[in-house]
């Protein structure tokens, strides 16, 4: 589990590959890392290393919905997947049971990374219940059929990708938080969770968009990516007004 009080858990999406710079970013005050292997520079091997450069909880953003991906994601020791672009009820049913052991899912049991001692998530047969698995809700598709989906079993929750959903309503700028027909879909999205007793997380890397997002009562909130905020920084370094 990542919630231990009522606040939303703080996340940060890492697109950068390198165990030492994650070990570097445990000094910014989030709660959990989400390693990014559908936009981010992680291909199948860096994701081993990197997930044992971290001490807080881990989740993957998956690059797709496969079943081998995500059994390799869950053996490495993540404690819970993103899957992207879930389009409809069987693709998120697919992506829920690639993630259990049966009878309930169809994942395949070979605890190599999380049966060493020093692993941070162990997962095993009794403790599969609390892999979290959330489904990106970020197509016109998917919006429509969104109370469907909430309802498929296991399913923790349902996070909003407010960039690709914007895209594929057809709106002006991509991920205006500002735009009413992409607020009136976050609603949508979020009351739907609230109706199923389901976690709902964005993706929210404005400050002010973050902050409302918390007011809203989101339970998940991704601030950005590493790479967003390092050249953010970067950008003050010169201690010269322009
Ligand atoms: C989106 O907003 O589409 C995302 O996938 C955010 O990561
Ligand atoms: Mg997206």
């Amino acid at each position: 589990m990542i919630w231990f009080d009522e606040r939303p858990n703080f996340n940060m999406f890492l697109s950068i590959p390198s165990p030492y710079l994650i070990e570097v970013l445990h000094a910014w005050p989030v709660d959990s890392f989400t390693i990014d292997r559908q936009h981010g520079q992680f291909d199948a091997a860096h994701v081993r290393p990197c997930i044992r450069a971290c001490k807080k909880p881990v989740l993957i953003r998956l690059a797709a919905n496969d079943p081998t991906e995500i059994g390799k994601s869950l053996d490495y020791g993540a404690a819970g997947l993103i899957c992207p672009m879930i389009e409809n009820v069987a693709a998120t049913q697919a992506f829920v049971e690639a993630c259990y052991y049966p009878p309930f899912g169809k994942r395949s049991y070979g605890p190599v990374r999380v049966s060493e001692p020093e692993g941070y998530f162990l997962r095993n047969r009794q403790q599969d219940d609390h892999i979290l698995t959330f489904a990106m809700i970020e197509t016109q598709h998917a919006l429509e059929q969104v109370e469907q989906i909430a309802q498929v079993p296991r399913l923790t929750g349902l996070y909003i990708g407010p960039f690709d959903l914007s895209v594929s309503m057809g709106l002006q700028k991509p991920g205006d938080y500002t735009d009413p027909l992409l607020q009136a879909a976050i609603s949508k999205v979020y009351t739907t969770c609230q109706t199923n007793q389901l976690k709902c997380g964005i993706f929210s890397p404005n400050p002010n968009d973050a902050r409302n997002m918390a007011q809203l009562g989101m339970d998940l909130i991704s601030l950005g990516l590493d790479e967003q905020w390092i050249t953010q920084a970067g950008k003050q370094l010169i201690p010269i007004p322009n």
